[in-house]
């Protein structure tokens, strides 16, 4: 055999090993990963849903408000109640109406988001689903299948469903909480009140809950895991790989974030909410998950998506009323769309299922935005525009979506450094607009009033 031909067939043979090997590995090519992530680049615009036990005690303990700011899912932490004591409470104040679903369903429709990633179990233990693995459920405790409910009104209205799933547990018996510094439970620094514990029971059953949830609720678009610390993340504390090969297995076009893991190989710097790093390595997950945060710019080749809450807590609290104003959501909306992120929204239903009135009149406002300027946000990528002193871009092929937050008094606005041939220039809320090459740039000639106080859209064609 000649050389060449040798090497090629040495070339070609070690190809087939790889063909082979790869799928094995769960290693995916970046245009499945393309494809598989597609949906989920294009919504932009996703609602969060934090609801269970701790929606009904509403920030109050004891006939006392425990906080007027912080995330009141943490309620039982900061009470630091053990789980009988906690259920005995909240329990009884947990009653969802008959129709909570199709309302949470409704309002995630008419307020333009494209999918709704909700608490099937946060820290707190219960599960909202009909689990075989425990009698801390839905199933158990309401006889009703809360999951089953919320995934058929999501359904319904056509949109794409996400699970929370807390891998911290403050209910499980064998949870062993001891073996980290950093995350939180309500007994941290006291023993275990059932002797030892044996942490491989609880992977067991947090495998057994997750099993059950990608297996028996239809497609599951979503899987948001929360949440590891550098002291107890990944494969050691929660059997990640198996977790993500489980879920991959049962749901093969899942998306998933990145919160099994806590290094920076998985997009983390540190711990806190904004530690995050502008890298990620597929085998820990899809996207990272900046909270409470924007970022300063976007992240080339990381798909990224902020959660943000409407005031200051996720679960629902009577004594939080910092609420955000509609221009403020609407404008991070944007910034985030910009960046070329997603924007995941929280909404924290009361204990009976109903959304607080201030949420349900934000989510209409950023609906009603969107049904004029959605094409400018859906779809879009990263606008090659940055720092415009006036607002934002956004880009769809060859269309430029300028968002203004200022509008000019002068009735020029100056896109500094375009300089491209424009064929259209038109509002989103209706009418041509002119615009012209000018010494700094392209210089849009626009009315003298807004169409819209929060953001107008001006849509250009480019050549
Ligand atoms: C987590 C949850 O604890 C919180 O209740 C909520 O569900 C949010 C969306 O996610 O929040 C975190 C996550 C990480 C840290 C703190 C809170 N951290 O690393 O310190």
């Amino acid at each position: 055999m000649q050389r060449s031909c040798r090497v090629l067939a040495a070339a070609s043979c070690l190809l087939a090993v790889i063909a082979v090997i790869a799928p094995a590995l769960g290693a995916e090519s970046s245009s499945d990963r393309d494809a598989r992530m597609a949906w989920w680049r294009e919504a932009r615009f996703g609602m969060f849903v934090h609801w269970g036990l701790y929606s009904g005690l509403a920030g109050t303990w004891e006939g006392k408000p425990v906080a007027t700011s912080g995330g009141m899912e943490w309620i039982q932490n900061r009470v630091k109640a053990d789980t009988d004591t906690y259920a005995n409470r909240a329990i009884p104040l947990f009653k969802p109406t008959k129709d909570f679903a199709r309302e949470w369903a409704r309002l995630a429709k008419q307020a333009g988001a494209k999918y709704v990633v909700f608490t099937s179990k946060h820290h707190e233990g219960f599960a909202l689903h009909d689990s075989k693995a425990s009698d801390y459920d839905a199933g158990s405790v309401l006889h009703r299948d809360l999951v089953r409910e919320i995934v058929d009104a999501l359904r319904t209205e056509g949109l794409r469903v996400g699970f929370y799933h807390s891998v911290i547990d403050w209910h499980h018996d064998q949870y062993a909480y001891a073996l980290s510094e950093q995350l939180p439970h309500p007994l941290k620094g006291q023993p275990y009140p059932n002797g030892t514990r044996d942490h491989a029971k609880y992977q067991a059953f947090l495998r057994a809950q997750v099993d059950e949830l990608l297996s028996n609720y239809g497609p599951v678009d979503v899987m948001w895991w929360d949440y590891s610390a550098q002291d107890f993340q990944g494969q050691e504390a929660w059997r990640a790989f198996d977790l993500m090969a489980l879920a991959r297995e049962r749901q093969p076009t899942i998306i998933m974030n990145n919160r099994l893991f806590r290094i920076p190989e998985a997009g983390w710097k540190s711990m806190g909410t904004e530690g995050y790093a502008p890298s990620l390595d597929p085998k820990y997950g899809d996207f990272i998950t900046p909270e409470q945060h924007i970022p300063d710019t976007g992240m080339p080749g990381v798909d990224w998506e902020t959660c943000m809450t409407m005031n200051t807590t996720w679960g629902y609290s009577e004594h939080d009323h910092a609420w955000k104003s509609n221009e403020t959501l609407i404008r991070n909306l944007i910034d985030i769309a910009s960046k070329g992120g997603n924007y995941l929204l929280n909404i924290g239903p009361k204990g009976d299922g109903t959304i607080p009135a201030e949420s349900v009149a934000a989510m209409r406002a950023i609906g009603a935005w969107l049904k004029v300027n959605g094409e400018a946000i859906y779809g879009t990528s990263a606008g090659r525009f940055r720092n415009l002193p006036w607002g934002r871009s956004t880009t769809k092929g060859k269309t430029i979506y300028l968002h203004v937050f200022d509008w000019p008094s002068d009735q020029r606005l100056v896109v500094p450094g375009l300089n491209d041939r424009v064929r259209s220039a038109s509002l989103l809320a209706g009418g041509e607009v002119k615009a012209a090459p000018g010494e700094r740039g392209l210089v849009v000639q626009v009315p003298s009033q807004s169409p819209d106080p929060i953001a107008s859209v001006i849509k250009l064609e480019i050549e």
